[in-house]
């Protein structure tokens, strides 16, 4: 494995200037020195920080961006919205779901994210029918991620009705992602073992929601779960719509986030994605359980949702990450600076992430965002450390507004200037996977994606 030389890069401790990285053949860093410029070394062109983990993805709503955004009646929101999702979803095909995978990846690596959490509940075919084999479009979305380069936390989702009060479906597009907590097991326990011993394959284990799941058939799940790996990640939708605290504290008797923190052993192999609405003593438990906060900024914005308690949380010293979603935007510089943008909209106030140990608002956001997402990935990565998987992103150095800048105003002038490429090369697992900007396959994979989608569009 080549040796690695970056004129600065970020490092626990800190920026620092003339560092090699050493990285054995499995893609792990072995050594990191500060000062210590090589000339043998393979040469870096521009400063190098951790790669982003994007904790939460639903792939096959990338090929929908962009179509659900003509208003077909008076009042659309959340729900309509999800109504033209399952729709959609209920169309789909293996090869569709690969294709539409892949092409989402390599936009992702090429954004800076060197890993996903996929969050993947389009288990069966039309009507429920299961493929012969019962993981076939999990083994596709992780096919994808693996021919693009890009790690994958894979998670099955358990997913039972539409609803609190719903009964099972029989059929319709929520058919294809009902499963019992046995099934939901077995797909996971099929991807771990298909993949067994690539370190950039992972699996964990989703729960839907507390609309879509009821209680015997989350603690079944999550009983199932150690044999297959006891520090598996768990992830849950959780509090994204007011109707959806509604509908719990009228069924459950309490709210969302205070009923699972109250009925399921919540730690820091958890993520809550959404947890959008929360009270004061909601934020302040959910902090204390060491659980990441998965926030879909662009995503939650678009879909109308509200805004997650920033200030307080970071202010109990919560975790949190972030994820692309349904994948109106796919940029880890976007998700954080509208994460901070909505605060400021909202309390009229600047730099809320920010605080007295950290005054830089874009590092507070990117360091915090890369630690919660590689700890709700289950992944050893966001440090350029021993260690640590080799997951590096080269900033382009041709970037006007960050060229030039100085180490205390690097991720400032990264987070809050939009527009123009940010990202030149990247590295995950030790692999290049993104070179000056390009990634080796793009042009197949999106001439097989446009193949793949031309029907669906057309049809949405
Ligand atoms: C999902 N997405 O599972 O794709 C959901 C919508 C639901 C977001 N919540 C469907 N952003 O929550 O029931
Ligand atoms: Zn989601």
């Amino acid at each position: 494995m080549p040796v690695l030389q970056a004129p600065r890069a970020w490092l626990p401790q800190g920026w620092a200037g003339d560092v090699r990285i050493e990285i054995d053949d499995q893609g792990w860093i072995t050594e990191v020195a500060p000062g210590t410029p090589d000339r043998g070394a393979q040469t870096m062109v521009g400063a190098v920080v951790p790669g982003m983990a994007n904790l939460h993805s639903h792939a096959f709503q990338r090929a929908m961006a962009g179509l659900t955004e003509r208003a077909a009646g008076p009042s659309e929101d959340f729900w309509s919205w999800r109504g033209t999702m399952h729709r959609f979803a209920a169309a789909l095909v293996p090869d569709q779901v690969e294709a539409i995978a892949a092409q989402l990846y390599v936009e992702m690596v090429k954004a800076g994210y060197t890993g996903v959490a996929e969050f993947h509940y389009l288990h069966h075919g039309p009507a429920g029918r299961r493929y012969e084999d019962m993981a076939e479009l999990s083994l596709r979305v992780v096919a994808a991620a693996r021919r693009v380069g890009l790690a994958i936390t894979h998670l099955p989702v358990l997913y039972q009705r539409d609803g609190f009060t719903s009964g099972p479906p029989s059929e319709g597009p929520l058919a294809r992602f009902a499963s019992s907590p046995d099934e939901v097991l077995q797909i996971c326990g099929a991807v771990a073992a298909a993949h067994a011993g690539d370190p950039d394959v992972a699996v964990g284990l989703a729960i839907h929601s507390l609309r879509a799941v009821p209680k015997a058939a989350m603690d079944d799940a999550l009983a199932g779960l150690p044999a297959l790996n006891p520090s598996a990640p768990v992830h849950i939708h959780v509090a994204e719509q007011v109707r959806e605290v509604e509908d719990c504290v009228a069924t459950l008797g309490a709210r969302p986030v205070a009923w699972l923190l109250d009925h399921a052993e919540v730690d820091g192999r958890w993520c809550l994605v959404h947890a959008t609405h929360m009270d004061a003593e909601e934020v302040a438990r959910m902090a204390a359980t060491g659980a990441v906060a998965g926030l879909c900024p662009t995503t939650e914005a678009n879909l109308g949702d509200g805004l997650f308690a920033l200030p307080e949380y970071l202010a109990a010293g919560g975790a949190f990450g972030i994820g692309s979603d349904s994948h109106i935007s796919v940029d880890p510089l976007e998700e954080l600076r509208l994460l901070e943008y909505g605060q400021r909209l909202v309390h009229r106030r600047r730099a809320v992430a920010a605080g007295d140990l950290e005054p830089s608002t874009g590092l507070r956001l990117f360091a915090g965002a890369v630690e919660g997402g590689a700890q709700a990935l289950g992944r050893r990565s966001g440090h350029i450390a021993p260690g640590y998987r080799a997951d590096l992103v080269v900033l382009d150095p041709l970037a006007p507004p960050i060229v030039d800048q100085p180490d205390h105003h690097l991720f400032d002038a990264l987070v809050f200037s939009g527009g123009g490429r940010r990202v030149r090369d990247v590295m995950v697992g030790g692999r290049w996977v993104v070179r000056d900007g390009h990634h080796r396959e793009e042009r197949q994979i999106l001439n097989a994606y446009r193949e793949a989608v031309a029907g669906l569009i057309v049809a949405a």
